[in-house]
């Protein structure tokens, strides 16, 4: 029971009741209008947001005596993509629902549209882009985030992009629509909403708090894929690192949206009793961790020097994320390291051996995807994995040209490798894929404007003009080299 005034009720946090039904909350507010209005905005916005079983308004007389009632509830999904349903208004008197019948009922027609989407997943999300730039592929980056979320098994239900002049400062769109995307997620059973931006610890809180929904940003979704994917002690660390330095500034103050905030994906994140250690701690551990990275990568880098003295030339093959470079090195010098049609699947650096047709040799190495926007945290963990590209002979830039977005995907890799310093260094592009590209004569043109060379690195065949292109350039470029001080020759007695 609350008691309000003549202008409004304040409805208490409602957030320890917890009904026997994840869908409606068992709760049904029933409230007077004194000026004989009908169900407000205001009483359709708590309905939704508290996820109630029923609101209803009832009109009081002159003479004190209640008069027309008006109610609503949720309704599930549906063609007409409707929210809820207003009732007939009647007099309190004359109402004989049988409310519990009724309430039961509709719960279990929610729970039959929400069946309509069978998943494994218990993580079943929307996804959400807030887009302020007419200009952009909003689509095209809306479908990149499904792939994210969908190489962390969590079910993709919906995604919705929402056009604004600019962002709300508070919860990046605008309160009516996020109190519609609450109800979408009641009617399709979504639990988790992930924003394709990178919120701030504030926005990731309010939006949770307004909503009753887990909410992960982009950022957090690509750390929870990379530590899925960490194997190696030096891989595990670097992911730690970057988890750590992302959770360090939402430690700042305690909050009942917490676990909700900082959980991750199916437990991936650093975890509930990790949380309650203070910030300082967190910070030691960092610490801890860094220098450990230190001597794993000095001791990577002494094995690399030796491997030097060898004098074998480096081939680096570098690229957006899922574009076939794994695929491309096992086929190369049949290996099987892993290739997955997931994102990140490769996280951990790794050699191999490459002869070309005249017996010349070369080391070629594979190494973690490239992604445009990656978080700052995962970039600052993982930059000496990627400065050790700076002592390729060759850059091996593969290309997927089949997908709809590669030339972003292109000059997101350029961007990158400009971070990196290593925008002057000799690299060749390769077109992957090119046995799912539709038309051929668009393909060659394509190949003469981005001067690639087309592959597929599902078929060892199509690899010639490439194996060709690569030890000649290697070749002309050790040449180049020998000119200089301290570079082996024996590689040009061939
Ligand atoms: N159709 C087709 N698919 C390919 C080709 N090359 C690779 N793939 C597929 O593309 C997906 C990604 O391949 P990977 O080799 O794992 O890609 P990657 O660039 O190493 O990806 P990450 O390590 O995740 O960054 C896999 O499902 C491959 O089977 C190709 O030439 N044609
Ligand atoms: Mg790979």
């Amino acid at each position: 029971m609350i008691i309000g005034d003549h202008r409004q009720i304040v409805i208490p946090d409602l957030g320890a009741i917890r009904s026997s039904s994840a869908r409606l909350r068992g709760l049904r507010l029933i409230h007077t209008h004194l000026d004989g209005e009908r169900l407000t905005g205001d009483d359709l916005t708590d309905l939704a947001l508290l996820r109630l079983d029923m609101v209803s308004a009832i009109e009081v007389g002159e003479n004190g005596l209640p008069g027309m009632m008006h109610s609503a509830h949720l309704i599930p999904e549906n063609p007409g993509g409707d929210y809820w349903l207003l009732m007939e208004p009647a007099y309190v008197s004359e109402t004989d629902l049988n409310f519990l019948a009724f309430i039961q009922a509709l719960d279990e027609q929610f729970a039959r549209r929400q069946g309509v989407r069978k998943v494994d997943s218990t993580e079943r999300a929307i996804l959400i882009r807030v887009e302020i730039d007419p200009l952009f592929d909003s689509e095209g980056s809306i479908a990149e985030l499904k792939e994210l979320a969908r190489s962390t098994g969590v079910a993709v239900f919906d995604s919705i992009i929402q056009h604004r002049h600019q962002y709300d400062p508070r919860y990046l769109m605008g309160k009516g629509k996020l109190s519609d995307i609450v109800i979408r997620a009641l009617q399709i059973g979504a639990n988790l909403l992930i924003f394709d931006h990178e919120l701030s610890p504030a926005q990731v809180r309010s939006i949770a708090d307004f909503t009753e929904l887990k909410v992960i940003d982009r950022s957090q979704l690509i750390l929870d894929i990379f530590a899925r994917r960490a194997h190696s002690r030096e891989g595990k660390i670097q992911v730690e690192l970057a988890q750590l330095q992302y959770l360090l500034p939402r430690l700042a103050t305690k909050n009942t949206a917490m676990s909700r905030l900082t959980g991750g994906i199916g437990g991936t994140g650093p975890g509930e009793t990790k949380l309650e250690i203070n910030r300082r701690r967190v910070r030691e551990r960092i610490g801890r961790l860094e220098r450990e990275l230190k001597s794993i990568q000095k001791g990577r880098s002494q094995r690399r020097r030796l491997r030097q003295k060898k004098a074998l030339p480096v081939i680096s093959i570098i690229g957006y994320t899922n574009t076939g470079k794994s695929t491309l090195l096992n086929t190369l010098t049949r290996s099987s390291v892993l290739t997955e049609n997931l994102l990140f699947a490769t996280l951990d650096p790794k050699s191999s051996r490459l002869r070309f047709p005249r017996e010349r040799e070369a080391i070629i190495t594979d190494t973690v995807g490239f992604i445009r926007n990656l978080p700052r945290e995962l970039a600052a963990a993982f930059r000496a994995t990627l400065e050790e590209l700076d002592e390729a002979d060759l850059l091996l830039h593969v290309i997927d040209v089949s997908n709809p977005g590669f030339e972003e995907q292109i000059l997101a890799v350029e961007r990158i490798l400009e971070d990196l310093d290593l925008n002057r260094k000799k690299c060749i592009r390769v077109f992957n894929k090119v046995d799912i590209f539709p038309d051929s004569g668009v393909l060659d043109n394509l190949c003469r404007r981005f001067d690639a060379i087309p592959i597929s690195a599902l078929n060892p065949e199509t690899l010639h003009p490439l194996l060709e292109r690569l030890e000649s350039s290697l070749y002309r470029c050790r040449q180049d080299h020998n000119a200089l001080p301290g570079s082996n020759p024996d590689i040009t007695k061939h």
